[in-house]
């Protein structure tokens, strides 16, 4: 089996490299008029333009060629048909049955989980529409205004980013709230603006047995008895999301009101399960319903388009060229939507506990990178923060730029303001400013001689820096679901190349394993034990 580096497409890329990587794309803009053509692509109304790439069109063929001879492909047709590629954990991954509209069958193990999938969405619908409606009433009889979802990771992070993405279409008497931190202060001050009679818990973990959510699940049960006082009120305020039932029946939640799904979903693909209960609950079975189609569509244009015409392949072969032929460290997200506001989190666990990992599906530590740093936040806020070092840096740090062509909230010069931002970062980090340029502002400015000559230097950008950016004309559920699928299959055909799984996560247990050897020691429940110098110095800081 040969590895990715030895493929030849690797190979020649390079060679390319060195042949191409001082190119600047000024030069290749202004060398190729049909360039943004050549190197853009629509879906449905949403633009991707990835012309500011440091590609040419042979780098183009080149990388779409090592796409080809890694097999991304083959790997697609494997993945959707539900065979067993999450080898270390011996499980299928099919997120994309959760959104499979077209209903087609899907077979794990000879059965077609279609049927369970839409047993689900059934149960998700009745559920948030006696909710939303006001038939499901609390314990006292009052109506649910707030609702709380505890979990963590893949049970957070993912329905907190859509809930929040799509608060435009969310139902104005549901507060929605998350808590998924260990630290108290994380529920407490959540609590504090909740009334147990009318607040909604979803406990939601897949294995019911994490520790900070369930240590949260406790509280919340505790807070919420403290006031109904008879156990039986649990019932009506606490629903699970779970793949555990007896864990589930063992905290006291009625398991009609466990909502199910599988271990072929993995934690951070799980916002179109049952995860997704708090999306439904916020902005109605309709619109959850629009999210799903979004991302079958998505899956669709992945599995059947060429390489050449496939969003997630090509965004996922750029990333590559980067990481592996720049060897650029990070990536980073520059958002400009606001309520996007935390797709950069969601991202930054969708691609960093995919694709960290050193040892190849063969169980080889690999001998070239892998999965890059994800970060980044809001776009404009961003250009007062850290942007200095995205332009003037030594870091090469490719960027993904989004943007809405159309508000949510329409108001006054704030779109256009927020847009002209968004296009002119991206033309900034590409185009640059030379020395040329530099030095007319300053002449301009009545600068000459050695006062000019210093400051120069500080005022050329070198520019070359490379971006894609994806417009859309308004994020409706449908274009969410849309992009949060491309960014998942992008990571997926990234974990191809780089010959890893992209679905265990055995990098999160050391730190779990050490935290409950820890957590006696540190209540003052057992001495001290063996550790290193440091770790004992924390821990008798700790215990005071
Ligand atoms: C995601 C990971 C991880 C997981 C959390 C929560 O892919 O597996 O983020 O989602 O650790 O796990 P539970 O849902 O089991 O509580």
């Amino acid at each position: 089996m040969p590895t990715p580096i030895d493929l030849p497409a690797w190979q020649k890329l390079k060679t390319h490299h060195a042949e191409v990587a001082n190119l600047h794309l000024r030069d290749l803009f202004a060398a190729d008029p049909e360039r943004f053509n050549r190197f853009s692509r629509q879906f449905g109304d949403t633009l991707i333009d990835f012309s500011k790439h440091r590609i040419t069109p042979e780098t183009f063929d080149l990388l779409l060629e090592l796409a080809g001879q890694a097999e991304a492909p083959a790997w697609t047709k494997r993945t959707f048909s539900g065979e067993i590629i999450n080898h270390t954990e011996k499980r299928a991954v099919l997120h994309v049955a959760l959104r499979n509209r077209s209903n087609t069958p899907i077979l794990v193990d000879g059965k077609d989980v279609m049927p369970g999938v839409n047993a689900v969405l059934d149960q998700i619908r009745q559920f948030s529409e006696q909710v939303r409606s006001g038939a499901w009433r609390g314990y006292t009889g009052e109506r649910i205004c707030d609702v709380v979802n505890i979990g963590i990771g893949g049970s957070d992070l993912g329905p907190k980013m859509v809930c929040e993405a799509l608060a435009p279409y969310g139902d104005p008497n549901l507060r929605m709230h998350f808590v998924s931190n260990v630290d108290g202060s994380h529920i407490v001050d959540v609590l504090a603006k909740c009334q147990p009679e009318t607040t909604l818990f979803i406990i939601a973990s897949k294995t019911f047995t994490t520790q900070e959510t369930m240590t949260n699940a406790h509280t919340a049960r505790n807070w919420l008895l403290g006031t109904l006082q008879y156990e039986s009120a649990v019932a009506r305020h606490f629903v699970a999301v779970s793949t555990n039932v007896p864990k589930v029946k063992a905290f006291g939640i009625d398991t009609a009101n466990m909502f199910e799904f599988w271990d072929w979903v993995g934690g951070r693909y799980s916002l179109w399960s049952a995860i997704g209960l708090p999306i439904a609950l916020y902005v109605g079975m309709d619109n959850f319903i629009g999210l799903l189609e979004g991302a079958h569509a998505m899956d669709r244009h992945f599995h059947d388009t060429p390489l050449n015409d496939n969003l997630p392949v090509i965004l996922a072969m750029l990333g590559i060229w980067y990481d592996n032929f720049f060897e650029a460290d990070s990536q980073v997200m520059l958002v400009y939507d606001e309520y996007l506001r935390s797709l950069a989190n969601y991202l930054q666990q969708l691609d960093m506990e995919s694709n960290g990992k050193s040892v190849d599906r063969q169980s080889h530590p690999v001998n070239y990178d892998t999965g890059p740093i994800i970060w980044g936040g809001p776009g404009n806020n961003g250009q007062h923060a850290f942007y200095q070092l995205l332009h003037q840096g030594t870091r090469l740090i490719p960027a993904d730029f989004l943007a809405p062509v159309h508000s949510q909230s329409p108001i006054g010069e704030h779109q256009p303001i927020l847009l002209s931002n968004c296009l002119a970062q991206a033309e900034a980090l590409m185009m640059g400013k030379t020395e040329a340029q530099a030095r007319a502002e300053l002449q301009a400015q009545g600068l000459s001689g050695d006062a000019l000559e210093k400051l120069l230097p500080n005022k050329v950008f070198a520019g070359n820096r490379p971006s894609t950016t994806i417009l859309y004309k308004r994020l409706t559920p449908t274009t969410l679901g849309s992009l949060i699928a491309l960014y998942e299959h992008k990571v997926f055909v990234q974990g191809v190349v780089w010959n890893i799984n992209s679905f265990d996560q055995w990098g999160v247990e050391l730190g779990k394993q050490l935290a409950n050897v820890l957590l006696p020691e540190i209540r003052g429940d057992r001495p001290i034990g063996v550790h290193d110098a440091s770790t004992v110095g924390l821990l008798q800081y700790c215990r005071g």
